[in-house]
């Protein structure tokens, strides 16, 4: 029977860069998930009778919350919800399997590359039709919502079994428990060539996958081990733990240190890849190379013909604004188009299904496709595996010839954690306050040719995003940018992103840090972030 209980506002639920995302404690408030997931069905329209799919990274909480939710979605007049078995989805397999089943959209229970546990963090985003992040009218009206509402609706129901695959009812909702991995892995074979990838482990190329205890052990396990034939155990940490066996499930040089040092090592693997808590992010590692972000999204698309789901070639690449401009130089030589966005996956959303970009990438180890509305850990691992085998050539071999070709972009991100919010905020009302004097002034050798706060005009449906970043760009390709995280959950983190562009092979075996040096101390003369945070040196450097 349905039921209307009576809630409160809260005032800390506006939606950051994917998605709510707060602490365990915060989540587990009385009404605290439900007054979200409310607003989130109080802001769409027109989804009585119409499917739902619920599952997320299987972090602590999550079964808890699916239960939740799926009472919800039966009092609030859904007709089905499609659940990943034990209640996982990743956020990619969440988006294909909105897409396949032409779903009205999702809810993705997820803190991404956020920490888990009971102390640790949580989050819950809604995707749209298409299976990507909902845009930001949406996220605008669900916060408007969050701060007024007074009630919800739920289903006096108990708690369904969410680890059989089948088929019940909760009231008169359809709920099908379904395989979290079946439709995934399915597409991931129509996209690459799995035959090739297959040969080439065969062949003794040794490739390992570090899953961090969170959702893409079982579909690396099903893709590498079960269709591509690598021997058991090359996914590592490959059953989803609720507080992620206390890793931090971030696929980055600190966080998946001990793949990089394995795959660094003489006798190690040749190629090693990360994904992060929901199996969006991904880490690519190759025998004496690391693979940057920015770079990965250039090689991949410099090379997308040899994949068979891109043999025709692609209709444009789209890259956030942070994320180095190696791609452009690809979309340049291959004649296509080229799109700078925000930060947030939810910006390539309308390209995508405009056709006007077919790969996007951003520097904060997320690549992906028209395949999906959302970054594709995997399905990075499989492209850089089909190129490999395609190449017959190694990843570092790949990276080096692809420098020569286009030119290295120097690149490196410095993260400030956990600085004081209102620090934070002085940091960047004064920077933003200084962008019109800097313009011709020169540091050392460095001169700014402009500096501005990136607004972005989607070209599909001429929405503005203003304030999302302050460039500084200097003559000769060089930028240092600086934006505060909106994925967060403790204070604020500064993100200040390094890049240099490099024409010249001889030039291109210099160590990153060294190469970024002189740009990494004008950062600091210009924002001041020694004197505004105290920090001497950042939290991560990726
Ligand atoms: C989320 C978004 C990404 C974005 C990233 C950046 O990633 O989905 O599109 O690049 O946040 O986060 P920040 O605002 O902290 O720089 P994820 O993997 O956390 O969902």
């Amino acid at each position: 029977m349905t039921k209307i209980v009576a809630t409160k506002p809260y005032a800390d639920q506006k939606p950051g860069t994917s998605g709510l995302r707060k602490k365990v404690p915060v989540f587990a408030q009385e009404n605290y998930a439900e007054n979200f997931i409310q607003s989130i069905f109080d802001s769409l329209e027109g989804f009585a009778g119409k499917t739902l799919v619920i599952g997320g990274d299987g972090r602590y909480y999550n079964r808890e919350v699916i239960q939740k939710a799926i009472r919800m979605a039966a009092a609030n007049g859904f007709g089905k919800v499609l659940v990943g078995q034990g209640g996982i989805l990743s956020t990619p397999a969440a988006s294909h399997v909105i897409r396949k089943y032409g779903a009205y959209g999702g809810i993705i229970l997820s803190a991404s590359h956020n920490p888990g546990g009971p102390d640790e963090d949580f989050g819950i985003k809604y995707n749209i039709g298409n299976g990507g992040p909902a845009p930001e009218k949406i996220t605008d009206a669900i916060f408007a919502r969050t701060k007024v509402i007074d009630s919800y609706k739920t289903l006096d129901a108990a708690d369904i079994d969410l680890d059989t695959i089948g088929t019940l009812k909760v009231g008169d909702l359809t709920v099908e428990v379904i395989d979290s991995v079946a439709d995934y892995a399915a597409l991931m074979e129509t996209l690459f060539d799995f035959g090739a990838i297959r040969a080439l482990i065969g062949s003794g190329f040794k490739v390992v996958i570090d899953s961090m205890s969170a959702v893409t052990g079982p579909y690396a396990v099903e893709i590498l081990e079960k269709r591509l034939g690598a021997p058991a155990g090359s996914v590592r940490n490959a059953v989803p733990l609720p507080d992620f066996g206390g890793h931090h499930p971030d696929p980055n040089l600190v966080h998946a240190k001990e793949l990089y040092d394995d795959v660094m090592s003489p006798q190690g693997p040749d190629f090693g890849a990360a994904s992060d808590g929901d199996g969006d992010r991904n880490m690519v590692v190759g025998k004496g190379m690391f693979v940057t972000p920015s770079d990965s999204l250039a090689v991949i698309a410099a090379n997308a013909k040899l994949a068979p789901g891109y043999k025709d070639g692609i209709a444009g690449i789209a890259r956030s604004m942070p994320t180095s401009a190696a791609a452009d130089r690809v979309a340049e030589k291959l004649g296509i188009n080229m799109f700078e966005t925000p930060t947030g996956w939810k910006f390539f959303g309308n390209l995508l299904d405009a056709g006007l970009a077919t790969v996007c990438g951003e520097e904060s180890f997320g690549t992906g496709s028209n395949h999906v509305r959302e970054k594709d850990g995997l399905w990075a691992v499989l492209f850089w595996l089909n190129i490999v085998a395609a190449r017959k050539e190694g990843v570092k071999a790949i990276v080096e010839k692809h420098w020569a070709d286009y030119g290295r972009n120097y690149y490196s991100r410095h993260d400030y954690e956990a600085v004081e919010t209102e620090k934070a905020d002085a940091l960047m009302a004064e920077l933003r306050g200084k962008l019109a004097t800097l313009p011709g002034a020169a540091f050392g050798a460095l001169k700014v040719a402009a500096a501005d706060d990136f607004a972005y005009n989607d070209p599909v449906d001429g929405s503005v995003s203003a304030k999302q970043g302050v460039r500084i760009l200097f003559e000769g390709g060089s930028r240092v940018v600086f934006r505060l995280s909106g994925t967060g959950t403790s204070g604020a983190t500064l993100r200040v992103y390094v890049e240099r562009y490099e024409a010249d092979p001889a030039r291109h075996g210099i160590d990153t840090q060294e190469a970024l040096a002189d740009l990494i101390a004008v950062a600091d003369e210009i924002a001041g972030i020694t004197a505004h945070t105290g920090r001497t040196e950042p939290t991560v450097i990726t």
